[in-house]
């Protein structure tokens, strides 16, 4: 029973969540996994065995901090920006390499989730008293809108890690990257990791892990509908099911529904029926090569001035100028 009133929303989730639900293939957005219990999986994701990307780039970090911290620095001293922070684990590296070299900067974590923002910020302020921390919550969206509405003349590093914008399809990273770019004068900095394309079955298991930490990930997006929109999702009743096109470098992640079944979302006034092995597209996780890179910088107005990779090129940290 669809409301024939018009709709009233009182968030931008609400008024996703319905748009992606009477979609057709039907779709959520991946922004939404991270709740209190989605920031706490992803957290366990970046334990896992099969998820080599944060092990990869914390390899890269502290293999090449000497070098980073030395195109980082700046005799008038730099902001740090780091756009979806988390818990900082590989940042910690840098700000520690920063300490020791005696630099003079400013680290300003921002995050979408309060929660990862002050736990973040407590753990830094306790290793190290003396670093000076402001962090800032919000979507990458806004804190960019606010970066171009408040020039500084300090040189600003700003810091992407962890292949975070490998959620987004090619135009909505060039769209991101120019926003970025619009915010940078000469002397800045863009650091940046994206995971490079490698052998299929390792990626898939990166999105499968044996553990089911990354089945519970996208799963947690039903139960965060239920919670916050009284629905009635079984999240039993629907598969974990990533891709991996080797072609396009794109994996993607579906739920799929096991069986035909209605489910309602009271706050929604809205009942969606699924037909046996209909799916919902939750989230793309892409990758990368050079070429793609140059071509998303170029695109942006930007270019890629150094890079770092692990041993087996498994995943690149690049770092852009305007
Ligand atoms: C945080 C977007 C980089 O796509 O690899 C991990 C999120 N999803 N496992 C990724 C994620 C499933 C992750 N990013």
């Amino acid at each position: 029973m669809k409301t024939t009133t018009a709709l009233h929303f009182k968030n931008t989730f609400e008024k996703e969540v319905y748009e992606g639900l009477t979609a057709f293939p039907k779709r959520l957005s991946s922004k939404w996994f991270y709740d209190k219990k989605g920031d706490k999986l992803f957290q366990q994701i970046m334990d896992l065995p099969e998820y080599y990307l944060t092990g990869c780039e914390f390899q890269i970090i502290d293999q090449y901090k000497n070098e980073i911290a030395t195109l980082f620095q700046e005799s008038k001293g730099f902001d740090l920006i780091e756009l979806g922070a988390g818990d900082g684990k590989k940042t910690k590296i840098l700000l520690e390499e920063f300490l020791k070299q005696q630099l003079d900067f400013t680290y300003k974590p921002i995050d979408i989730s309060q929660n990862m923002l002050e736990e973040l910020e407590g753990a830094i302020l306790k290793k190290w008293p003396e670093i000076n921390i402001k962090v800032k919550q919000g979507t990458y969206f806004e804190i960019l809108e606010k970066l171009n509405n408040q020039p500084s003349d300090r040189k600003k590093v700003i810091l992407v890690l962890g292949s975070n914008i490998g959620n987004l399809t090619h135009p909505q990273a060039i769209d991101f990257l120019k926003n970025i770019r619009n915010s940078m004068a000469e002397q800045d900095l863009l650091f940046m990791g994206l995971d490079q394309k490698k052998d299929p079955e390792k990626i898939l298991k990166a999105y499968n892990d044996s553990q089911g930490v990354t089945e519970a990930f996208n799963k947690n997006i039903l139960h965060r509908i239920n919670k916050e929109l009284a629905g009635d999702f079984d999240p039993e009743t629907f598969k974990h099911w990533p891709t991996y096109d080797p072609e396009t470098g794109t994996t993607k992640s579906f739920l799929v529904s096991t069986k035909s079944q209605q489910v309602t979302l009271k706050n929604l006034n809205l009942q969606i029926n699924f037909e046996p092995w209909e799916s919902i597209h939750t989230e793309i996780s892409q990758k990368y090569d050079d070429d793609v890179v140059n071509w998303l910088a170029q695109e942006a107005g930007l270019k890629v001035v150094t890079q770092f990779t692990d041993a087996q090129s498994q995943f690149t940290d690049y770092i852009f100028k305007t």
